[in-house]
């Protein structure tokens, strides 16, 4: 009888230990990786060890989405809980945007301040920077990261194919010479360095023809606006991954004591696809297949990182992509001519900018060693939108009624708790689309049927769009037609939920 009560005593205590100690949270977010670009969700031309482990320890999603098919919405999503087309201005920004993540709300990285975390962001942020007065790139760069939530934030501003290509760290541009200062535009040209248009001969990677990425060169790359100056400050796209990376360890030892979150945002396998010398013509199948590669080993650092400093059962990571894959997305780096059999989106239909599937069902791994059960998969419906309100939920945090609107806590999913997941999602490609149970609707629109420019399939049609996802996740059999009704009451499902001003 003792023992019992002795052990009971133990249990009990040892949940409640469980119950007080807080995980790090890391969020690994890839740049237009697909469904089909990893070993562990099906890739056999291209090899990812790293990524393949951490699902091998851990929980891997089949359907899990980003709530559109581009950066910039997911992104604003991913932090704020609130479906991005409910705003206006939340597509894809140029280098100079003022931020869209407005100051005066929570957002993820404010709840895990909240909640008793060191906050940071390493990467790409691509949400605006600045409060409509121009930005002074050679001042203050501010409001942005670190005024939403992240107590260390180093970032580069946009995309790597636009200006400015520079870092910034807190509110200044890492190793800027004041003498040099930097002015950006991109309505027109400012400075003298060459452009791509005028000098493509200076050019290391041809821009693809139609694409436009031909303004300032910078490190042989014609980029998206011009720029002077910062000459000093501007970044070498070999060293990208490297130079985040070692950041993200930087923060990681630093704040190995206390509980961390850290937003790491990777600038792989976005455009211009310029790995590190280690990585260049190891895949066999162009840039784009080694900066996977050079991806997957930085995923590599990471958990080595953690395991070095023996957190690694102490920190969820949850392993993502912004948006689906592209080949051509503006530069000739042989991603479509070495494609080899690769498929990006694996099974799936469309890709970057699509309303298919394609567009927003994208790799999501889950790893907390010793907590989420290794080696398992979950076919739940859950998307990125939903972080917000789980991690409330892990952190012990409640939300305020006009929080997060569009966000559900999935917590129990995430942690392979429970299989039920959403019993329903929109989707933001070309146009909006429903997910209810099985089936998908997609809202009729006109625009082409293909966009040629990077040569994939948009979802748009003129008549609706009805999928039985679970019988037809390549969304080959449009049913439309069979089912009126279900198509009508879709449509109007869609409709009030569009119209709603929170879905939680
Ligand atoms: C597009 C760019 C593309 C890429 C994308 C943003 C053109 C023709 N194409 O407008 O190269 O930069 O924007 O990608 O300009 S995202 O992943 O950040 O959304
Ligand atoms: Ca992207």
């Amino acid at each position: 009888m003792r023992k019992l009560l002795f052990m009971t005593l133990v249990v009990i205590s040892s949940q409640h230990l469980f119950a007080q100690k807080k995980p790090n949270v890391i969020i690994i977010y890839a740049d237009d990786l697909g469904y089909g670009d990893l070993g562990c969700y099906g890739a056999t031309k291209v090899k990812t060890p790293n990524i393949d482990r951490l699902a091998k320890e851990g929980l891997r999603f089949t359907n899990g989405h980003t709530t559109s098919a581009t950066c910039t919405p997911s992104r604003f999503a991913l932090l704020t809980g609130r479906y991005p087309w409910r705003k206006t201005g939340t597509g894809v920004l140029p280098g100079n945007a003022i931020m869209i993540i407005p100051t005066d709300k929570p957002s993820l990285a404010t709840v895990m301040q909240k909640g008793g975390y060191k906050t940071a962001l390493v990467g790409k942020w691509h949400l605006g920077l600045g409060d409509g007065n121009d930005i002074d790139w050679n001042g203050s760069v501010k409001p942005g990261p670190n005024e939403v939530g992240f107590d260390y934030s180093f970032c580069f501003p946009a995309t790597a194919d636009r200006v400015p290509t520079v870092f910034v760290e807190n509110h200044t541009v890492l190793g800027l010479d004041k003498n040099d200062p930097i002015e950006v535009n991109y309505k027109e040209k400012v400075g003298n360095d060459p452009t791509g248009k005028e000098h493509p001969e200076l050019l290391k990677m041809r821009s693809s023809a139609g694409h436009g990425h031909d303004n300032t060169i910078v490190n042989g790359i014609g980029r998206i606006g011009y720029m002077k100056g910062g000459n000093k400050a501007r970044w070498t796209d070999e060293e990208l991954a490297y130079t985040f990376t070692e950041r993200a360890e930087q923060f990681i030892e630093q704040n190995r004591q206390q509980p961390f979150f850290l937003y790491f945002a990777l600038s792989d396998i976005h455009v211009p696809r310029m790995p590190g010398t280690a990585f260049k013509g190891k895949s066999g199948l162009g840039y784009r297949g080694d900066a996977i590669l050079q991806m997957d080993w930085t995923v590599g650092r990471i958990t080595q990182k953690l395991r070095e400093l023996g957190i690694e059962k102490n920190t969820l990571i949850i392993f993502s992509s912004d948006n689906g894959p592209v080949l051509d997305d503006g530069y000739e780096d042989e991603a479509v001519t070495l494609q080899n059999g690769h498929q990006p989106a694996g099974v799936l239909r469309g890709g970057k900018y699509s309303a298919f599937e394609g567009g927003t069902r994208v790799p999501w791994i889950v790893s907390w060693p010793g907590t989420v059960k290794s080696g398992t998969s979950s076919d739940a419906l859950i998307s990125q939108v939903d972080l917000f309100a789980s991690f409330s939920q892990l952190t012990g945090q409640k939300l305020g009624v006009d929080d997060a609107p569009d966000s559900f806590n999935m917590l129990d999913v995430l942690l392979g708790r429970s299989a039920k997941g959403r019993s329903w999602l929109v989707l933001q490609g070309g146009s909006l689309s429903l997910v209810q149970g099985n089936f998908k609707y997609i809202t009729p629109s006109k625009g082409k049927a293909l966009m040629e420019l990077v040569n994939i399939e948009s979802g748009n049609d003129e008549a609706a769009q009805l999928y039985d996802l679970s019988k037809d996740v390549g969304e080959r059999n449009n049913i439309a037609a069979l089912y009126p009704e279900r198509v009508k009451e879709m449509a109007a499902e869609l409709q009030r939920l569009k119209v709603a001003e929170r879905t939680r």
